[in-house]
């Protein structure tokens, strides 16, 4: 019995509650699952364990950075800024967790809402849901981000046992990542002339409002290739290029408006500005946290060596942390993926929006962005008119993957006019709703909020739900979402059709 104890124990000290041997570990498992050879199994091991180490150093480099430029923010004009970008996000809630000793629970969120996943589709003669959520690091995302959520609604509320956050965020995030898969089979099917893959990211309840909507706004006939934008647009395209605009433009002007005094390495004098008390940040010692930034000793060349050297470090740790992700992400999925092909043979598989841009006309991807960037601009704008106390800063992922997917998907069934009204509506929500999202989920001080379409417009909303209404708003979201697919089969022609995801295609080469 002992032995059995000190195993248990050794286990959930040194396994389940460090999600890099975790991650490990899944892919280690689900390699010899797949019948692999025990080496490459090994290599599964150390690559999963490796890549969850990289994304660690490359949300620690963001926080260092980030969080002294957030608390001047705060000191000095009482703003608390968010970034809206699902990897600022996941470090926002990782910060938040790590105050509950929650933080190392992700991934066993992670592997429920999977298992759910599973048996909701194994059980689709009753649940009528047909599609399997592998897009590994946006379930890494929205794990964390609903494992956040629960325990704000029922650890900080309803002083909830953390393992029953767990569970609750894990059964949360498989019937969402069941549901909304879901909805988007046959917009998918639509744009993709049946190419048989459903949408597993962050925008699937938008795809399935788009491909509703989109069809009553425009006329599909009117493409947007017809409009022609300047060549040099084309760079925002690279995501380490817009991500370093956008941090300099943003960062730099708060670097600016704060000036020089607040970065000095020394401890320095505080001064009196209008009234306030306001101090440099301090920096032990005079040593920058930031290896590629050294601290500004207030003699440094203060705007190009400091300010835009620290603003591009943005975007040089969002690559390590992505390197990290995609890293595991990629081991874990084809575990995933294998032991889900034997399980689930027929079901869709729910994949990253990436997969529908080659559907969609060669503009679409940036006229959507654009769009959407235009719209947040001006959504950012109006906070500041009306005097916000949460400020939003732009993030690359949910600007330009969100806004792309939605023009594609708007254009197949609504033209130009249709694609350029939805992105933009979906970037002025994404700041405006974001900024609410901030506020209701506690994150003000914690620097990100997730910020995709569906985070930040149904999540909103069924996080409101459980915060306020507690266990009772938990069941009416679970049952409102198990219902739609039954709604969806009601509508459908007959249950073959439904189960093969067949649609009908206008006359259009694929
Ligand atoms: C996301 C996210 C990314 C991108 C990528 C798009 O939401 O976290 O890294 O979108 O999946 O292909």
């Amino acid at each position: 019995m002992n032995i059995l104890y000190t195993i248990g124990t050794f286990f959930a000290n040194n396994i389940l509650t460090k999600p890099q041997f975790f991650v490990g570990l899944l892919v280690f498992v689900g390699y010899l699952f797949l019948g692999k050879k025990i080496y490459e199994a090994v290599g599964g091991f150390i690559k999963g364990t490796v890549g969850y180490m990289i994304l660690n150093v490359g949300a620690a480099g963001l926080v260092v950075t980030f969080r002294p430029i957030l608390a001047a923010l705060k000191t000095k004009f009482n703003l608390d800024a968010a970034v809206i970008d699902p990897y600022f996000g996941l470090q926002a809630v990782t910060e938040g967790l790590k105050k509950h000793n929650l933080v190392d629970n992700t991934m066993m969120v992670l592997l429920i809402g999977f298992i759910v996943n599973i048996i909701l589709v194994l059980l689709r003669k009753y649940t009528k849901l047909r599609t399997l959520f592998i897009t590994g690091h946006i379930m890494q995302q929205q794990a964390s981000t609903a494992l956040w959520i629960a325990v704000i609604s029922y650890v900080l509320t309803n002083k909830a046992n953390p393992g029953l956050a767990v569970l609750l965020a894990g059964i949360f995030a498989g019937v969402y990542w069941s549901v909304a898969t879901n909805l988007t089979v046959e917009p998918t099917q639509r744009l993709t002339g049946n190419a048989g893959f459903a949408i597993g990211h962050q925008q699937m309840f938008a795809i399935w409002f788009v491909d509703k909507v989109a069809p009553k706004i425009g006329n599909p006939k009117k493409k947007l290739d017809d409009i022609k934008l300047p060549k040099w647009l084309s760079i925002l395209h690279d995501d380490i290029i817009s991500t370093g605009l956008i941090m300099i433009v943003f960062f730099g002007a708060i670097m600016l408006l704060l000036g020089p005094d607040f970065f000095t390495a020394k401890l320095g004098k505080c001064v009196v500005e209008a009234g306030k008390q306001i101090c440099p940040i301090k920096n032990p010692n005079g040593v920058s946290p930031n290896p590629m930034v050294s601290a500004f000793d207030g003699k440094k060349e203060w705007f190009g060596t400091y300010v835009i050297s620290t603003t591009l470090s943005f975007a040089v740790y969002l690559t390590i942390l992505k390197t990290g992700v995609r890293m595991f992400v990629s081991e874990l999925t084809t575990s995933f993926q294998g032991i889900s092909n034997k399980i689930l043979p027929g079901s869709f598989p729910a994949v990253d929006c990436a997969a529908s841009y080659g559907f969609g006309s060669p503009s679409a991807v940036l006229f959507g962005f654009l769009a959407g960037l235009i719209a947040q601009f001006i959504a950012i704008f109006g906070l500041l008119v009306f005097k916000s106390p949460v400020f939003i800063i732009t993030g690359f992922v949910p600007v330009f993957f969100d806004n792309a997917t939605i023009a594609v998907y708007a254009e197949k069934r609504g033209g130009a006019r249709a694609a350029l009204i939805l992105s933009a509506l979906s970037g002025f929500l994404q700041v405006v709703l974001g900024a609410v999202a901030v506020s209701i989920f506690q994150m003000k001080g914690l620097g990100g909020w997730h910020g995709n379409i569906d985070q930040s417009t149904i999540w909103l909303v069924q996080g409101a739900f459980m915060k306020y209404l507690g266990y009772i708003g938990y069941a009416i979201v679970i049952i409102t979402m198990l219902i739609i697919p039954q709604l969806q089969f009601r509508r459908a022609k007959d249950a073959d059709t439904y189960f093969e995801g067949l649609v009908e295609l206008e006359d259009e080469e694929y």
